[in-house]
């Protein structure tokens, strides 16, 4: 049953709505457990969905982008994510990790250079910002870049990056003034074929399998003066602004995830019978859709809204980062509460990897963690509403 629309859609976005769904449902659908149980990066649907535009949504066509806004980039992702959550974070970090930094604070050169491949699907971007030893604090990272002349010598250690053992390109942040703190750090636009670069290890993980993550290392690696992603010393704050587009998107993949959970849970409750009937006829199993519902649709809200106030951002400059925050924080701690009861309901089979639930409920959990856990979201939302820090 849908509800009835609060956010009535224009033609455009329910056409790349539907676009999205066409393509997650007839060619991501049926291969998404084959490469979540292999552990393989889907470059053959990446690369598809790169020459359909979904890889660079809201990058000016000027930039080789769809030219669209925030709107139709989580209606999109929405409907990835219902059908895998690994292309959906990949998609994700390619459009607002990757290309919304650099559409924000690249010069004209570094936008055509490294932004125009990347959004035309020709290439594939990443960011880098957690260390081993700095995640939730990130301000504390150990990545150096010592000024060379005219580059910058860098060297240190990045962990967890999505797509990291893939990238062409990757936004990277490091010291260049330890001493001053989060104020020290600068971002540099990486190039992952130059010596230096090292891709380090991959890392096994419990959910979204099919899109690559691995540390990366830097030996004296020499990014030259026009790499810089905007001044020296900004880079805490580019990191911190592009994490709040990011997070949008996060947002928008758990409602994805939460979504396909719900609507697996539906169909078997309406078919599955237990002591002589249906076993969504039980109060216990209805009560508890009924509460996935409601989720589903305040995250929904929660999301549009949050992709509405970056919409006005572009023109208004006012920060949108209580709106992502709060529809991260709900939407992801809503998948998690979906997936988990969708595997209850099920009951065995929503053990067994015969059925996609059980990855649903593997994938859900990354997104109370990645870009600011669950406990990062709750100190933003306060710090946004009190104003002290
Ligand atoms: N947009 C722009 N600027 C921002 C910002 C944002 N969303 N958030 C913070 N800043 C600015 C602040 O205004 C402050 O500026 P000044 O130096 O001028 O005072 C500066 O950044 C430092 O902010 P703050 O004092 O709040 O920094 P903290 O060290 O207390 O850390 C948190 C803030 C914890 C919110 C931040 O470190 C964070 O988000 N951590 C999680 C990191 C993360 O998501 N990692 C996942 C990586 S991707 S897998």
């Amino acid at each position: 049953m849908a509800v009835k629309d609060l956010f009535p859609l224009s033609e455009e976005h329910q056409m790349i709505r539907q676009a999205a769904r066409d393509f997650a449902q007839n060619e991501i659908n049926p291969i998404a457990a084959e490469y979540d149980e292999a552990g393989i990066f889907p470059m053959k649907t990446i690369k598809k969905m790169g020459e359909m535009g979904f890889m660079g949504i809201e990058v000016p066509e000027a930039y080789g982008g769809a030219g669209m806004d925030t709107l139709a980039y989580v209606l999109a992702l929405e409907e990835i994510c219902k059908a895998d959550a690994s292309h959906g974070t990949i998609m994700s970090v390619n459009n607002s990790l990757y290309c919304s930094g650099l559409l924000n604070f690249g010069s004209e050169t570094q936008k055509e250079r490294f932004l125009r491949p990347v959004a035309e699907g020709k290439a594939i971007g990443a960011y880098s910002l957690t260390e081993p030893m700095s995640g939730s604090d990130a301000g504390t990272m150990r990545s150096r870049a010592v000024r060379n002349g005219d580059s910058y010598l860098i060297n240190g250690r990045k962990s967890w990056v999505t797509s990291g053992p893939v990238a062409n390109f990757i936004v990277v942040f490091a010291m260049t003034q330890p001493e001053k703190k989060h104020r020290g750090v600068t971002a540099f636009l990486i190039e992952t074929d130059k010596p230096g670069f090292i891709r380090g290890k991959m890392e096994p993980k419990l959910g979204i399998r099919a899109s690559a993550t691995s540390e990366i290392v830097f030996e004296d690696y020499c990014a030259p003066m026009d790499c810089r992603l905007g001044e020296e010393g900004d880079g805490f704050k580019i990191a911190m602004s592009v994490l709040d587009a990011g997070r949008i998107g996060i947002a928008a993949q758990s409602l994805g995830i939460a979504e396909a959970a719900y609507e697996a849970s539906l169909a078997y409750a309406r078919e599955r019978e237990a002591f002589g009937q249906k076993i969504g006829q039980f109060q216990g199993i209805g009560f508890q859709l009924a509460d996935m519902k409601t989720r589903i649709e305040a995250s929904r809200l929660l999301v549009y809204n949050a992709a509405l106030a970056k919409e006005r951002w572009k023109t208004t400059g006012e920060r949108f980062t209580l709106e992502a925050s709060m529809a991260k924080l709900f939407a992801s701690e809503t998948a998690m509460f979906v997936t988990h009861a969708a595997v209850q309901i099920h009951g065995g089979i929503g053990y067994s990897k015969e059925l996609p639930v059980e990855r649903y409920f593997r994938d859900a959990k990354i997104t109370e963690i990645y870009e600011g856990t669950s406990e990062i979201q709750r100190l933003v939302i306060a710090r946004q509403e009190l104003g002290l820090r």
